[in-house]
């Protein structure tokens, strides 16, 4: 083999393994598994997304923002008691173990859509975009769902 293409097929060889060792990219190993949003009432202009984030990396990953073109703000959420009412707060990230899940549900974490652009419409597939830690995004789509209350909100409210 001529001395060129040696080193050539050296390179090649160096680039791939590196590429294969790197750090794991979020985007790429962070799975959303069964992705909704909240139906709400003509006119009323919050809504809320829920999912579920499966990290098949051996290293933490953390959604630090997100996005969608159905709101003119979202923000990560979370619930907290707080003098034995339930509250939202805003968290600044949600972190997903390593070869772990974290699941944003009713009554938990969640996605909030502020100041929706349009009345939602039961089955819409809306988009929305996940930006990791690392600069790395996720787009997925997420249909409009019924979902009720969750049973400690029914309790409180009595
Ligand atoms: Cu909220």
């Amino acid at each position: 083999m001529k001395k060129l293409q040696y080193f050539i097929l050296l390179s090649l060889t160096l680039l791939l393994t590196a590429q294969v060792s790197a750090d794991s990219v979020a985007g790429d190993v962070v799975r959303v598994v069964d992705p909704y949003i909240r139906a709400v009432p003509p006119g009323q202009k919050i809504s809320a997304s829920f999912l579920q984030l499966e990290n098949s990396s051996d290293q933490p990953h953390t959604v630090v923002t997100a996005s969608s073109p159905a709101a003119e703000v979202v923000e990560l959420h979370s619930h907290i008691h707080e003098n034995g009412m339930m509250k939202m707060r805003r968290v600044m990230k949600i972190t997903i173990p390593a070869k772990g899940k974290t699941v944003l549900q009713p009554g938990g974490l969640h996605i909030m859509l502020i100041n929706l652009k349009e009345n939602l419409k039961l089955n819409q597939k809306v988009s929305l975009t996940l930006e990791f830690a690392d600069g790395s995004k996720k787009t997925i789509t997420a249909p409009v769902r019924k979902i009720q209350m969750p049973g400690m909100m029914k309790k409180m409210s009595l």
